[in-house]
C-alpha cells in the first residue's frame, strides 16, 4: 500500500553539494517526489521538528546543525515508504551503514549524516505536516 515519509536533505548535504545526487538515489529507489522546498530553518522550528531528542545530550548541538545552512524537506511517497526509506540511508552513524547506502556514502559523522528519514508511518504524518500543506502536495 501507498505510504508517504518526510525526508530532509540536511545543510552538510547541500554543503558538499551532492543533493541532486541524492535525489537522483531517492528517484532511482522507486520513490516518487510528492513535496520539495528549499528553506533555512529557524531555531524555533528546529527544536520543535527535534522535540522527542529534547532531552539528549546532542540535542543543542543537533538544532545548531540543521540551522547552519538550508536544508531540502521531501515528502516521498512508495509503498513502505517509511521502512524503505530508512533502508536506503542507512545506520544513524554511517560507520554502522550498510555499503550503497546514502550515509554511508556521503555522511561524515553520526550527527552530520546527510539525511533525515522518519522513523514510523505516524512520525511521517507530523513530519509532513511541519513542512507541508495539504495543498502543496502533488
Ligand atoms: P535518525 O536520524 O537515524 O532517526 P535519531 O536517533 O532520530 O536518528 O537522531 C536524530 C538525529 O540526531 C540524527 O540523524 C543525527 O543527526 C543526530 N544524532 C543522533 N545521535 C547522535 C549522537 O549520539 N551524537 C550527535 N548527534 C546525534
Ligand atoms: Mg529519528
Amino acid at each position: 500500500m501507498k505510504e508517504r515519509t518526510l525526508a530532509i536533505l540536511k545543510p552538510d548535504c547541500l554543503e558538499k553539494r551532492v543533493q541532486g545526487k541524492v535525489i537522483q538515489q531517492i528517484i532511482d529507489a522507486g520513490f516518487d517526489i510528492k513535496g520539495m522546498r528549499l528553506l533555512s530553518l529557524s531555531e524555533d522550528s528546529a527544536k520543535k521538528f527535534y522535540e522527542v531528542h529534547k532531552e539528549r545530550p546532542f540535542y543543542g548541538e543537533l538544532v545548531a546543525y540543521m540551522t547552519s545552512g538550508p536544508v531540502v524537506p521531501l515528502c516521498l511517497e512508495k509503498d513502505n515508504a517509511v521502512a524503505d526509506f530508512r533502508k536506503l540511508i542507512g545506520a544513524t552513524n554511517p560507520a554502522n551503514a550498510e555499503e550503497g547506502t546514502i550515509r554511508k556514502m556521503y555522511a561524515d559523522s553520526i550527527e552530520r549524516n546527510i539525511v533525515h528519514g522518519s522513523d514510523s508511518a505516524e512520525n511521517a504524518k507530523k513530519e509532513i505536516a511541519h513542512f507541508f500543506n495539504d495543498s502543496d502536495l502533488v
